[in-house]
């Protein structure tokens, strides 16, 4: 972000990065173990089919091979149970259906990439040449694609245990009040909209090394994550092997985005292998297995509609959701359900809420987290309600918000589905922004566009989402005054590319008033592996949960540190003062440091605390340009003003929020994976097809920050990983049906591809219908 607004600028560059930007980091498939084996899996190349029967024995027989493992062997070991996160009770008590899922498909295969068989040998190629070997004879089986298809009669069928391909149905909210706002209303506006379907794609592609160790029955797997404790628990509950048993090794980690948290199936195959052969067996995905198979994000089909008063005030909201879950439950999955009712309310005070959900199996790829997950969803989904209502009642869209929102003097404040929304100035926050992008210049601008013969548009994305909580009892760090005065912090947290070793350190180096560089952060440590039990990164809730502890594994050190001190003051302990390193008293001019405590033996404090959920908002302020003979569209300028709460980093709040524009501008305007709705074969499983966000996408982003401190956390943070994300997807989508408009066409589907405007353009000059 080269242009901008922040005042208090105090750069602190990543410690991390002089080894990440000099080829010095260590991801997964760095790690090489003496003996190993590799892994290559075979996968189904249909979207549903049984499996008639698989003949391994050409392959068995290649020359170098060690092993080849099957459905069958999963299912002999029980590897057949991926945990899944849908805990919910439904509507009229309905349970979760969830079926099992064999390590490697054993009588069916459900989607297009789904690993049916494993071959290991001593070189990749080997393994490779003899996967294609294998034969596998199937009977193929109509597909279920589209969700709301997959859901009406006549649909194939997927699982036993899922009649109708309904996973689950659920509600939340009031019916009955909703009904009655809708019943008193002056306007209802309805929209139907889809946000569709992507692939995480992380620059670091999954893999994994498995160790078994005979002597005890315990596995390493050397694999990035995105900390250990979430991916252990659902390691064990696949395979059946106690989690003191399961040890898990990353150093670096090319990126996650809430696709690396979970158990794969492919990590229990490879601990079969393992096993079986003794040896380390190692596996790295291509691009094209992690475009197929990494599980996508989003996927939800939303039915809208919004009640108003001749005012504009909101009166009431109902939203039909389909989540498509892909073919089986991701152990991600619940993101889609739980943080959409969370913050269905927007930054509005809206007073009735209903909302349906009816979750469905395809056969496609498993959806789980993706940046977000359910956040820029519901965001997407009120923001463009609330345009659409601007527009139906012939309102200026930010005048139509000022109306609405939750003032700044009702926090905490209790939303109608029942969360509790800490602190903010929606107001405030929202008029630095329209103050930012020069909104009431924005008419001049669009004038001077039509000028050139271009469609100008802007749009609000004014959102708030939920971060913090995790699964985890609790989050808990170890901090180490080690001998030479050097601080160790020890979490489970895990960066991916966040920036951890840099704001967790800073937070410790505050708190105790020492420089930055005698603070250490590791995480994941295989000692500390079965101590700590904190969250996992994700849900934008690291800094809020870990980073809080940090600091208070600071403290907690000064007040451990301080009788000691006063020992050698020879006070009492409450005449111990600290600051900046080191301990004083007035009594005399003495002084101890606090380096000099552990001279003997390190000083070592153990913190812990558990944190509600933090609630992050911003207005995000996109202004683009279309150009209608090509249908090719920039984005023209951008302004964000973020609440991420007290910031510990403002470059890498920065970076995460540019990171975070960049994947919804990606989401907009070409991200999609695609499945031939006929035979579910995946028609974006290479680069060439598959859309990725480019970096010139984005201009440089007019940023500010407006900062209300969270209750929640004793450092004032709320979390910010996901909000770039959050804030876009409906800013830039506004902007573009803002420009569409006054040629009279309608919402249009992202991803709004040149080829899909330029078509809406010329239907509307010649006086057609736009299309979808
Ligand atoms: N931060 C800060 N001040 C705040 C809040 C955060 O300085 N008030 C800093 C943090 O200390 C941290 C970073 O900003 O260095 C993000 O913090 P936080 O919001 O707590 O999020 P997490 O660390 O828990 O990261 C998870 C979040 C998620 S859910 C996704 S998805 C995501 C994201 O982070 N995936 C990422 N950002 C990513 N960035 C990179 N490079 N790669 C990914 O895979």
């Amino acid at each position: 972000m080269s242009e901008k607004t922040h005042q208090h600028h105090d750069p602190v560059g990543r410690l991390e990065d002089a080894r990440l930007t000099t080829g010095a980091g260590r991801f997964s498939s760095d790690w090489n173990l003496p003996g190993q084996l590799y892994g290559v899996f075979q996968r189904s190349d249909r979207a549903h089919a049984e499996i008639v029967s698989i003949d391994v024995s050409k392959a068995r027989q290649h020359p170098g091979v060690k092993g080849v493992y099957t459905g069958e062997d999963a299912v002999r070991a029980g590897y057949v149970k991926q945990m899944h996160t849908l805990t919910f009770t439904g509507k009229n008590g309905m349970q979760t259906r969830a079926p099992q899922r064999p390590a490697l498909a054993a009588t069916k295969v459900q989607f297009v990439g789904e690993a049916v068989a494993l071959v290991v040998a001593d070189t990749a190629g080997a393994a490779q040449d003899a996967a294609e070997l294998i034969e596998i004879e199937y009977r193929d089986l109509r597909p279920a694609i589209q969700p709301e298809e997959a859901l009406g009669s006549g649909a194939p069928q997927l699982h036993e245990v899922a009649p109708g391909n309904l996973a689950l149905e659920l509600d939340a909210g009031n019916e009955a009040a909703v009904q009655t706002a809708f019943a008193g209303a002056s306007h209802v506006v309805r929209l139907k909209m889809e946000v569709t379907r992507v692939a995480p794609n992380p620059m670091e592609p999954r893999a994994c090394t498995a160790v078994h160790d005979v002597r005890d029955g315990s596995y390493t797997l050397y694999t990035c994550n995105q900390g250990i404790t979430t991916l252990r628990k659902m390691l064990s509950a696949y395979t059946a092997v106690p989690e003191d048993l399961l040890h898990i090794v990353a150093r670096d980690v090319g990126g996650g985005f809430g696709q690396r948290t979970p158990v794969y199936p492919e990590h229990c195959a490879l601990m079969l292998a393992a096993k079986d052969t003794g040896k380390p067996v190692k596996w790295v995905s291509t691009r094209a297995e992690g475009l197929a198979t990494d599980s996508h994000g989003r996927s939800n089909v939303i039915d809208g509609a919004m009640a108003l008063d001749a005012q504009g005030h909101i009166l009431g909201m109902r939203l039909d959701w389909v989540n498509d879950k892909g073919a089986y439950l991701a152990p991600g999955c619940v993101g889609h359900l739980r943080n959409t009712s969370t913050c269905m309310t927007g930054v509005y005070k809206i007073p009735a809420l209903y909302a349906t959900y009816r979750v469905a199996y395809t056969n496609t790829a498993p959806i789980g987290s993706f940046r977000g997950a359910g956040r820029p969803d519901i965001a997407y989904v009120v923001e463009r309600l609330v345009d659409e209502s601007a527009a139906q009642l012939k309102m200026d869209p930010a005048a139509l918000r000022r109306l609405n929102f939750i003032p700044s003097d009702a926090f905490p404040y209790k939303t109608a589905t029942g969360s509790t929304y800490d602190n903010g100035d929606f107001p405030g926050l929202f008029e630095k922004a329209i103050k930012l992008s020069d909104w009431k210049g924005f008419p001049k601008r669009r004038k001077q566009s039509e000028k050139n013969g271009k469609l100008r548009g802007i749009g609000i994305g004014a959102v708030i989402e939920g971060t913090g909580m995790g699964n985890a009892p609790k989050d808990d760090v170890e901090l180490v005054l080690e001998k030479n005065g050097d601080i160790t912090v020890h979490t489970q947290a895990k960066s991916q590319g966040q920036g951890h070793e840099t704001t967790f350190a800073q937070i410790v180096s505050k708190a105790l008033g020492i420089p930055l560089e005698r603070v250490k952060i590791v995480q994941n440590a295989l000692e500390k592996q079965h101590q700590l039990l904190g969250n996992h990164t994700g849900g934008s809730r690291s800094t809020v949960g870990a980073g809080s502890v940090c600091h208070l594994a600071a403290l907690k050190l000064i007040e451990t540190g301080r009788p000691l001190a006063a020992l050698e003051l020879a006070v009492e302990p409450s005449q111990v003062e600290y600051s900046g390193g080191v301990f004083t008293t007035r009594e005399s001019k003495r002084k101890v440091k606090l380096s000099d405590l552990a001279k003997s033996k390190p000083l070592v404090v153990a913190a812990e605390g558990k944190f509600a959920s933090t609630f992050p908002n911003g207005c995000h302020i996109a202004e683009v340009e279309i150009d209608p003979e090509t249908g090719v569209t920039k984005i023209v300028s951008y302004s964000a003003v973020d609440d991420c709460g007290v910031v510990i980093n403002h470059t890498i709040v920065e970076g995460q929020l540019h990171g975070g524009v960049a994947m919804g501008a990606g989401q907009i305007f070409g991200e999609q994976v695609v499945y031939d709705r006929d035979t579910g074969q995946l028609m974006t499983g290479s680069f060439s097809d598959y859309f990725m966000p480019r970096a010139g996408m984005v201009p440089a982003i007019r940023g500010a920050e407006h900062p209300t401190p969270s209750k929640v956390s004793p450092l004032g943070v709320k979390g910010v990983g996901e909000s770039g994300c959050t804030g876009s997807i409906p800013a830039i989508a506004n902007a573009m049906a803002n420009a569409l408009r006054p040629l009279g066409i309608g919402h249009l589907e992202m991803p709004l591809t040149p080829a899909k405007v330029w078509h809406a353009i010329h239907a509307a000059r010649k006086g057609g219908h736009a299309s979808k």
